[in-house]
């Protein structure tokens, strides 16, 4: 099949994607910025496909009207009666929302004649973080941990003169529902601190960009900002005179942005500046920002992703997982209203496997906000085709106090708040304490967005999780696969669900076992080195020996990290006999011989799992060449040749693996395969 005319891959949005609509007669009643880009996405596609935008709704097919007594501005009611589809709602976004909904649908939207259905978003916040630097760092690139090329924002130092391609990128995150966007890396270097000051009209662009979508605009600032870029002497929460610098910061930045967001703000994080030079806690230093903000109604995200990155591996008493919460926990109750607490989903940092993090469970008088990285930093690098629909929604589905109870999603909703087992105490006044759900943007300036083409599906999967965690991953990646191939034959979306559907967990099967984690490379994070860590300042160790291998967080006799979690978590990860085996190396410190639940030894365990994965990436790659007529040559192209990268990759990390596990526990392999 020959490429698509347009230089830019259209994702989800081609063209034909829009067929459906754009071939009927459509009323579009409302004003404001996103009415008018539901009226120019309706214009356009009837152009295309011989339908028309009408002004008498009695002539429609599709009436989308702006109704102001439904509740919530995000919320849409969806019905269809006697041959035409009726959406009513609640604000503009809700009107943008719901014309995608109808998109999704597509004829199916012009079906059977049914009552009003409602659709509101779960989680306030749907926002994505972007880790990009105005300059080109020597190592990192432009974009940290990114994968996809360079900035879409930024070129030699400044915003971008042509924004056009993140008016193109706006469209697509607002057709998703996303709401947020960190403009920048959360590791502020220097020219990046002066977005809010030098660089600020390059902001007014950029949320112009994003405003007709519904999008709103965060910067991610540094802590040290007063200094320097204020020349302040100090940048101290309780300075008087850093406090004025903050106000009047946001004021400029209000004055000519008056829907900006709000702050990112990583403190006291690798290196990073914070309140701990001058003595304060990580509530000082993220009020003070919430109070330079609170005037505008502006929100500032305060990560608490805070550990030492200067740890003595021989050292066993220290544990990284334990960081977070140790920081916050205790400061639940002193964070004002507008701050939110940006978590990371796991203890650690973004692994392939890890637990929800505890931090999630102990703070119910704090706004808090999950983090996701669809950017995939450990999980392949958008080298590999890793759909990691299934992790967010099992960690989103999560049971905190226990299945059954709160979710991981609802506490980030702030659903349900005193009501969950949990006890009621613990909510306080029971007002509900909504932060949201953010993720690490996988985009850069790559023709197809992602680098990996079928890492879009990442993207698109993450903004229909965070608006709904309950829903199957599997059917958005089915929604992803209709909208983004509309055209192609039936094997197209077999094929697609094939390597897809399982990715996740065969990425697992040929990486770090057993929840354990990294194993990657210094620095970089990819490809196998099983020890490459071991010894380093990190905190990110596995302990294998002769013996055995595995992190001993016990209670009994560990470092402890279990009794941050509440029952029944508490009890069934200190036990090696209630917990999962994927986390058991997480967990525990076993011999090489320990037979798992599934009833083989740890080390017959990665013997099979790195085989069957390994081995899986061969069958995709195989499976994706008989495509080469379904889809265009450039799309087609590309895949197979990072599917050819995962397919040596994995078989590196297969190899390293099992010969460290053979040469160290010295258990052969039961099915005598070749092991080096
Ligand atoms: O996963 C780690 C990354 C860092 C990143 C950090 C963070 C932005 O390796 O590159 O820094 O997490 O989340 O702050």
């Amino acid at each position: 099949m020959t490429n698509s005319p347009t230089d830019v891959h259209p994702a989800w949005l081609p063209p034909a994607a829009l067929r459906p609509v754009g071939a009927r007669r459509v009323h579009v009643a409302g004003d404001g910025p996103l009415v008018a880009t539901v009226r120019a996405e309706v214009a356009a596609a009837t152009t295309a496909h011989g339908g028309a935008l009408v002004d008498d709704p009695a002539a429609a097919d599709l009436v989308l009207t702006v109704d102001p007594a439904l509740d919530g501005a995000d919320a849409f009611v969806v019905g269809r009666r006697d041959g035409v589809t009726t959406v009513r709602a609640g604000g503009d976004a809700g009107l943008l929302h719901a014309l995608h909904h109808v998109v999704r649908q597509g004829e199916a939207a012009f079906g059977a004649d049914h009552e009003d259905e409602r659709h509101a978003p779960v989680e306030p916040v749907r926002m994505l973080d972007h880790w990009d630097n105005m300059t080109v760092h020597p190592v990192m690139g432009q974009v940290e941990r990114g994968y996809a090329g360079g900035s879409i924002f930024y070129a030699d130092g400044k915003v971008r003169h042509d924004l056009s391609r993140v008016e193109a990128y706006a469209r697509l995150l607002g057709s998703v529902g996303i709401n947020a966007v960190g403009l920048n890396n959360v590791n502020v270097h220097a020219t990046e601190a002066r977005l809010l000051t030098d660089h600020l009209d390059g902001v007014v662009r950029l949320a112009a960009a994003f405003r007709p979508h519904g999008v709103r605009v965060y910067l991610s600032v540094s802590f040290a900002a007063p200094m320097t870029v204020g020349g302040l002497p100090s940048s101290d929460p309780l300075d008087p005179d850093v406090q004025a610098w903050w106000a009047d910061a946001a004021a400029r930045v209000y004055a000519a942005v008056p829907d900006f967001g709000g702050f990112v703000v990583k403190a006291d994080s690798e290196g990073q500046p914070g309140p701990f030079a001058y003595g304060r806690d990580h509530a000082d230093g993220a009020n003070l920002l919430a109070r330079a903000l609170a005037p505008f109604g502006g929100t500032v995200f305060w990560r608490a992703f805070v550990y030492d990155h200067h740890q003595d591996w021989r050292d066993r008493s220290t544990d990284r997982a334990r960081a977070a919460y140790d920081h916050f926990a205790p400061l639940d109750g002193r964070f004002d209203d507008n701050v939110v607490l940006q978590v990371k989903y796991g203890p650690m940092d973004f692994q392939t496997r890890e637990p929800v993090s505890p931090v999630i469970a102990a703070m119910p008088r704090t706004r808090l906000a999950v983090e996701l990285q669809v950017t995939q930093e450990y999980t392949g690098q958008q080298r590999h085709a890793v759909w990691l629909g299934p992790q967010w929604s099992q960690i989103l589905r999560f049971g905190l106090w226990g299945d059954g109870g709160r979710t991981v999603a609802d506490v980030a909703a702030g659903a349900g708040a005193g009501t969950g087992a949990e006890g009621a105490g613990a909510a306080g006044t029971g007002a509900a304490r909504t932060g949201g759900i953010v993720a690490v943007s996988n985009v850069g300036d790559d023709p197809f967005w992602t680098g990996h083409p079928l890492a879009q599906a990442n993207l698109y999967t993450f903004a229909r999780l965070a608006w709904d965690p309950s829903a199957d991953p599997v059917t958005l990646l089915d929604e992803w696969i209709g909208l983004t191939f509309p055209d192609a034959a039936a094997p197209v979306r077999d094929t697609l669900h094939g390597i897809l559907d399982d990715s996740w967990r065969t990425y697992e099967d040929y990486t770090a076992p057993l929840g354990v984690g990294f194993m990657v490379r210094p620095g970089h994070h990819y490809g196998p080195d099983v020890d490459g860590y071991e010894y380093t300042p990190w905190g990110t160790y596995h302990f294998a020996d002769r013996d055995g291998i595995g992190v001993d967080r016990t209670r009994a006799t560990g470092t402890g990290y279990t009794g941050q979690y509440p029952a029944p978590w508490r009890e069934v990860y200190e036990d090696v006999a209630t917990c999962p085996d994927e986390l058991l190396l997480f967990f525990h410190h076993v011999p090489w011989s320990h037979v798992l639940h599934s009833g083989v030894s740890v080390a017959q365990h990665v013997y099979d799992t790195h085989w069957a994965g390994a081995e899986r990436t061969g069958s995709n790659a195989a499976a994706w060449t008989a495509l080469a007529d379904e889809v265009p040559d450039d799309l087609h192209a590309r895949v197979t040749e990072r599917l050819a990268e995962q397919v040596r990759s994995a078989h590196e990390w297969r190899d390293q693996l099992c010969t460290y596990v053979f040469r160290h526990s010295g258990i052969p392999d039961a099915r005598g395969r070749r092991i080096y």
